[in-house]
C-alpha cells in the first residue's frame, strides 16, 4: 500500500516543508506514546527501566497517528492561508494525540501552565494522562480547542455542522472514525451539507479516516469497494478527495496536496455564493484518508500483527513493566521518532517541529471557537408586555401556550437577523408546535431543490428542521457550544431519541463548569410539546413524559425542569431559559388551549418561586392548617387539580383546601442536593408535615416520590400521574385512563382525609357517577361529556 493517489492542481509543499510536517508529525507521535506508558524519563535521556512506566496502561493508540497526521497537516493550511479553523476529534479515545499537539503549539501550556513546554512539562504531560487526579483518556472538555468528547460516537459530524452556522469566516474540520460512521446519527449526518448556507455559514471539511478496524473489527467502510464508497460518499453530496499509503513523505504530500485543493474548492464555493450570486448546492469536498490503524507502532507483538490491525486500538504493548521483551520494543518505537531532532536539551520543540504550528489564537488549542462563551452575546429579548394574554379571571379564558411563545421567538428571530446567533432546530415540528410565528421572521434553512409548493424554505432560515432528532440534537449542541443561543422543540415522546446524546453534553456541561478556563456558553434548552396527554391525533406510540425523569437523574448543578401551566407561566420561564448559561433546561408546555391563570406579573412572580400557593384557588382561610393540599405540576394535572378544587367547594365547602402548583420540579428536591430544593422548612410550610398531598403530576408519578421522598410528609404523599395507559381517544379519557381526572382526585381526597370518606360518601359517589357516565358518553358521542368540555373556572 505504497502508492498514494495524489490530487492534481494543488500547490505542492517543498522538501523542506515536508521533512518540517514530518518532524511535527513525529513529535507528536512521540508524545502520545509517552502520554501512555511513561511517568518519567520523559526525553528517553536514559535507557528505559520498568520504573519509568505507569503501572496502569491506559488509553488508545491506534487512533493516533492518524489524528496527528490530520493536526499536522491542519496547522499548516491554518498558517499558510491564515484560515478562521477549528476541528472536531471524532475519534475522541485519541485523547494523547489531541494533548499532544496542544502541548506542542503551546496552547496547553497557556491554558495548564504547570504542563509547561520544556522537559518538566513534558515530564507532566505524560503523567496526568489517565493517571489519577490528572486528565481523561480521552478529548474532553478539559481539552483545549475541543468542543466535542468523542467518547460515545457517532456524533462528530453534527457537531461539526453545528459550530459552522453562522460562522461564515470559519473551517471546521471533522476527523469521522471509520467505526464510527458506522452509527446512525454520523450516518445522518452527511445529509447536514443540505443545510449549510455558503454564504452565511463556514465550511465543513469531513476527514473519514479509513484506517480500518474498531476496537476488534474491521469497519464497513474500509472494506467496501471503491466504487461503491465513492457512490455512497457522492451521494450523499460530497466530493470525495482521496489520501491513501504507508509511507510517511508520500502521504505527506498527498495530505497536502488534498487538504490545498479541499480549501480552495470550498473558496470557490464560498465566493461564488457571496459575491457572484452563485445558488447551486456546492458539491462540499471532503478526505477520505486511508492509512493503517496503529501506523509507525509496533509491527508485531508476541508473534501476533498489530499494526494496521485492529490489536493497535488500545495498548499495543500490553506488559511493558514485566516483559523485558515488550520494554524493550517500547523503547525502540519511541526512538523511532528520534527524539533527539525534535526536542532540545531543554525538551522544548525545536524550530522545525514548530514550523508548520500558526499563532495566537488561530492556534486549534486557542481558538475562541472552541471555548465558545467568549464570543457569546446575550440574546436581545423582547419585553414580555409584548406578548402576554391578559387575565382579568383565573380559569375563563384560553390560549395556546406554545403559540404564545411563538410570537416571543419571532421577535427574538427578528432581533437576531444581523448578529445571527440564534437558531431553532426540530424534527419537523415547528409549525405543529405552534411555533409558526418563527417564519415570520426567518425560514427554514434548505439548500436543496425547492418546489412551488414549498412553504418557508429558505437558504439563509434560522429554522432548522430535519427528521432526524440526533442532528437536531448535536447541531444545537455545536451551535452552543461555539457561543451562540437555541431551543429544540421537540415531541414530548421522542425526545428520548436524544437521551444518551444529552448525557455527554450535561456531562460536558458539568466538567467545563469546573474549569476556569472554559466561558460560560448558552443553556441546552428544550420545548417538549405535543405531550402524553394530548396526542390527540396520535395515541400510544406518542405518549411518554419520561424524558424528565432521565434528565432529573444527571447532575444537579446542570439539569432543570420547568412545568410552566398556562400561557404567561410559559413565557416567563422562556425568558428565563434563553437567558441563562450552562444548563440543560427542559420545558414541557402544552400546544393545545389550555386555561389561562395568572397574569403576566403573577406569572413571573410564581415562576421566581418555582412552586407556591393559589391562594385564590383553595378554601383555606388562614386560622387553620389545611385539611388537604392539592398539588399539580404540568398544563393538564393543572385543569383537572382545578376541577377537582372547584368540586371539593362545591360539594364540601367547609374543608380547608390549599392549591399548590409546582413550575419548577427541582424545588421539590432536598436543598443539599439541588441549587432549587427547598429547605425543609419552606417545603414543610407549603406542603404541610402531615397533611394529606394529593400531588396531580404531568409524568411518570414515581418522579415525584423520588424527589421528595426525604420529606417530612413524604408518608402523606398520593401522587397521580400517567401510568402507561394510553391510545388514541378523548383528552379527558386519557386522564381518567391513568386516575389523574378532577372526579378521581376529589376521591383521592374523601379517602385520604380523616374520617372525611364516612361523612361525605354520597360525594363519593357522585364522582364514581360521573366516571362511569364519561365512559358510556365518549363511546356514544365520541367527544368529552359538556360538563367536562365546557368546564370553566367559577372561583
Ligand atoms: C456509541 C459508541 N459505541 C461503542 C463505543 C466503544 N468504542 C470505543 S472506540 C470504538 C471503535 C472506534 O473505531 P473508529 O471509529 O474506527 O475509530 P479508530 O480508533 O479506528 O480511529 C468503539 C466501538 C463507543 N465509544 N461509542
Ligand atoms: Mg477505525
Amino acid at each position: 500500500m505504497t502508492d498514494a493517489r495524489t490530487p492534481s492542481g494543488a500547490s505542492a509543499p517543498s522538501d523542506a516543508e515536508i521533512a518540517a510536517l514530518d518532524a511535527h508529525w513525529r513529535a507528536a507521535n512521540y508524545l502520545a506514546v509517552g502520554q501512555i506508558y511513561l511517568m518519567a524519563n520523559p526525553l528517553l535521556e536514559e535507557p528505559l527501566a520498568p520504573e519509568h512506566i505507569k503501572p496502569r496502561l491506559l488509553g488508545h493508540w491506534g487512533t493516533s497517528p492518524g489524528l496527528n497526521l490530520v493536526h499536522t497537516h491542519l496547522n499548516r493550511i491554518v498558517r499558510t492561508r491564515k484560515r478562521r479553523a477549528m476541528c472536531v476529534w471524532g475519534p475522541g479515545h485519541g485523547g494523547p494525540a489531541v494533548l499532544a499537539n496542544s502541548w506542542l503549539e503551546g496552547s496547553y501550556s497557556e491554558t495548564y501552565p504547570d504542563v509547561s513546554r520544556d522537559r518538566a512539562g513534558m515530564g507532566a504531560l505524560f503523567k496526568q494522562f489517565s493517571f489519577p487526579g490528572g486528565v481523561p483518556s480521552h478529548v474532553a472538555p478539559e481539552t483545549p480547542g475541543s468542543i466535542h468528547e468523542g467518547g460515545e460516537l457517532g456524533y462528530a459530524l453534527t457537531h461539526a455542522y453545528g459550530a459552522a452556522f453562522d460562522h461564515p469566516e470559519l473551517l471546521v474540520a471533522c476527523v469521522v472514525g471509520d467505526g464510527e460512521a458506522e452509527t446512525g446519527p454520523l450516518a445522518a449526518s452527511w445529509h447536514s451539507n443540505k443545510f449549510l448556507d455558503p454564504v452565511h455559514d463556514g465550511a465543513v471539511l469531513p476527514v473519514l479516516h479509513l484506517n480500518g478496524y474498531k476496537i476488534a473489527n474491521p469497519t464497513v467502510l474500509a472494506r467496501l469497494p471503491e466504487d461503491e464508497l465513492d457512490a455512497l460518499l457522492r451521494g450523499y453530496g460530497h466530493d470525495p478527495v482521496y489520501v491513501e499509503g504507508d509511507e510517511p513523505a508520500v502521504v505527506h504530500r498527498a495530505l497536502a496536496a488534498a487538504m490545498d485543493l479541499a480549501v480552495d474548492r470550498i473558496d470557490g464555493y464560498q465566493r461564488a455564493a457571496r459575491s457572484e450570486g452563485a445558488s447551486v448546492r456546492p458539491r462540499w469536498p471532503m478526505i477520505v484518508l486511508r492509512t493503517p490503524k496503529g501506523w509507525t507502532g509496533p509491527e508485531e507483538v508476541d508473534g501476533l500483527p498489530v499494526e494496521n490491525t485492529w490489536r493497535a486500538h488500545q495498548v499495543p504493548l500490553p506488559g511493558v513493566r514485566d516483559n523485558p521483551d515488550h520494554l524493550r520494543q517500547l523503547e525502540e518505537w519511541m526512538r523511532s521518532y528520534r527524539p533527539e531532532e525534535l526536542f532540545d536539551s531543554e525538551g522544548r520543540p525545536t524550530a522545525q517541529v514548530l514550523e508548520c504550528v500558526p499563532e495566537g489564537t488561530a492556534r486549534l488549542g486557542a481558538t475562541p471557537y472552541a471555548n465558545g462563551g467568549l464570543l457569546l452575546r446575550d440574546l436581545p429579548l423582547p419585553p414580555l408586555e409584548n406578548h402576554a394574554v391578559r387575565v382579568d379571571r383565573p380559569g375563563t379564558v384560553l390560549h395556546e401556550p406554545t403559540r404564545i411563545l411563538g410570537g416571543l421567538l419571532e421577535d427574538v428571530m427578528a432581533a437576531t437577523a444581523d448578529r445571527r446567533n440564534f437558531r431553532v432546530v426540530g424534527p419537523d415540528e415547528t409549525e405543529s408546535n405552534r411555533l409558526g410565528a418563527l417564519y415570520e421572521a426567518t425560514g427554514k434553512a434548505w439548500q436543496a431543490e425547492v418546489l412551488p409548493t414549498d412553504e418557508h424554505l429558505a437558504r439563509d432560515g434560522r429554522v432548522m428542521e430535519v427528521l432526524s432528532e440526533h442532528l437536531c440534537q448535536g447541531w444545537l449542541e455545536g451551535y452552543l457550544l461555539t457561543g451562540r443561543h437555541g431551543l429544540f422543540s421537540s415531541y414530548e415522546a421522542f425526545a428520548h431519541i436524544v437521551d444518551s446524546m444529552v448525557n455527554q453534553h450535561i456531562k460536558w456541561l458539568r466538567t467545563s463548569r469546573r474549569l476556569h478556563w472554559r466561558a460560560p456558553v448558552a443553556s441546552l434548552n428544550y420545548l417538549l410539546t405535543s405531550h402524553v396527554w394530548r396526542q390527540d391525533h396520535n395515541g400510544f406510540s406518542h405518549q411518554d413524559p419520561g424524558f424528565v425523569d432521565h434528565i432529573l437523574n444527571k447532575s444537579p448543578e446542570v439539569v432543570r425542569v420547568y412545568m410552566p401551566p398556562d400561557a404567561n407561566t410559559l413565557l416567563s420561564t422562556a425568558d428565563h431559559v434563553l437567558r441563562s448559561r450552562d444548563y440543560v433546561n427542559v420545558i414541557v408546555a402544552g400546544k393545545q388551549p389550555g386555561f389561562d391563570w395568572l397574569t403576566l406579573d403573577e406569572a413571573r412572580a410564581h415562576c421566581a418561586r418555582g412552586a407556591g400557593v393559589w391562594e385564590w384557588a383553595g378554601t383555606e382561610d388562614g386560622s387553620r392548617e389545611p385539611d388537604v393540599v392539592l398539588a399539580c405540576a404540568g398544563d393538564v394535572p393543572t385543569l383537572e387539580t382545578m376541577a377537582a378544587a372547584g368540586l371539593l367547594r362545591r360539594h364540601l365547602p367547609e374543608l380547608a383546601v390549599r392549591v399548590v402548583n409546582v413550575v419548577d420540579m427541582t424545588r421539590l428536591l432536598p436543598h443539599e442536593e439541588h441549587p432549587h430544593g427547598m429547605p425543609d422548612a419552606e417545603y414543610d410550610a407549603v406542603f404541610t408535615r402531615d397533611r394529606p398531598v394529593i400531588f396531580a403530576y404531568h409524568g411518570y408519578p414515581w418522579l415525584v416520590h423520588r424527589l421528595a421522598y426525604r420529606r417530612a410528609g413524604h408518608a402523606h404523599l398520593h401522587v397521580r400521574g400517567y401510568k402507561e395507559e394510553g391510545t388514541t381517544t378523548t383528552p379527558f379519557d386519557m386522564v381518567v385512563r391513568n386516575d389523574l381526572d378532577r372526579y378521581r382526585l376529589v376521591m383521592d381526597v374523601l379517602d385520604r382525609v380523616p374520617g372525611l370518606g364516612v361523612r361525605a360518601v354520597a360525594v363519593r359517589q357522585a364522582m364514581a357517577d360521573a366516571r362511569t357516565r364519561h365512559h358510556a358518553w365518549i363511546r356514544e358521542h365520541g367527544t368529552d361529556m359538556p360538563e367536562v368540555a365546557d368546564w370553566a373556572w367559577e372561583g
